[in-house]
């Protein structure tokens, strides 16, 4: 990490971040420290994958200071007047029966509405249900809106038995990123269940994880936004007091913000 000090907190008017995987030691929690130590918002998203649960059963319970140190820091922002709202994911699933209850001021939900400043309106969740739908995205296309609610809750309760069995969540995107050939395909097929379930939910866009790949896109007038991860990618999503949405890639706002303080950041904008 460098040890250039930043001239100014970046303000935004909300962050979002998901698949930070504490607990998991490939998590990059310093980095995350550095980020969330650099920046201000009035809204913080965590959409889900915020620990990794899974890996602390599998493996045992590893805790490094530093991971310590990033719940640290958000619990503070939930004092200090930060919204904090967390959506679990599939690896801090468990976290899910907590829905609808605020602990230590941070707000659990399954999934949450963002309006932004400019009126948008955006779904945020985490994205882990639509792996079925992206598995089976044919036989979708062809079945229609049935099938595909229908397979949402299939995958559900095809992962409640496996964790009765104590097997890890199942997921789509990790069995594809070990056989890479049909990523691409896959990230489409992902896409596009997220952008019709937004549809379906009557919003402009989205705001999910899960799949550990950041992008801002637009599809059939749908946005769609993808926060990233804190295991390879280390990105957030932001959204500036007009409403402008971004995709920081933290590596890149650290080098900018090296070379010359005044320097807007690496981005994509929508
Ligand atoms: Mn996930």
């Amino acid at each position: 990490m460098t040890e250039v000090q930043l001239l100014r907190p970046l303000r935004y008017r909300s962050i979002f971040i998901s698949d930070t995987h504490l607990g998991f030691r490939g998590a990059r929690a310093d980095y995350l420290l550095d980020f969330l130590e650099s920046v201000e918002c009035e809204t913080l998203y965590l959409v889900g994958d915020i620990l990794d649960i899974w890996e602390m059963r599998r493996r045992g319970l590893r805790w490094p200071d530093s991971h310590n140190a990033v719940i640290q820091n958000i619990l503070m922002r939930a004092r200090n007047g930060t919204r904090v709202i967390y959506i679990p994911g599939n690896h801090d699933e468990m976290m899910r029966a907590y829905a609808g209850m605020s602990i230590e001021g941070v707000s659990i939900e399954l999934r949450a509405i963002h309006e932004c400043a400019d009126g948008r309106r955006l779904l945020v969740l985490h994205g882990d249900e639509f792996d079925t739908v992206v598995q089976c995205s044919r036989l979708v296309a062809m079945l229609g809106n049935r099938m595909y609610a229908w397979l949402i809750r299939a995958n559900h309760w095809v992962n409640r038995i496996r964790q009765a069995f104590n097997q890890p969540y199942w997921s789509l995107a990790a069995h594809l990123k070990n056989r890479t050939k049909n990523v691409m395909q896959y990230i489409a097929n992902y896409e596009e269940a997220l952008v019709h379930e937004a549809k379906e939910a009557g919003v402009d866009g989205l705001v999910c994880g899960h799949i550990h790949h950041a992008e801002i896109t637009e599809r059939s007038d749908v946005l769609y936004c993808n926060d990233g991860d804190w295991v390879e990618s280390c990105t957030a999503l932001v959204e500036s007091h007009s409403g402008e949405l971004e995709l920081l890639r933290w590596s890149d706002v650290r080098e900018s913000l090296k070379t010359c303080a005044d320097v807007s950041p690496q981005r994509e904008v929508a």
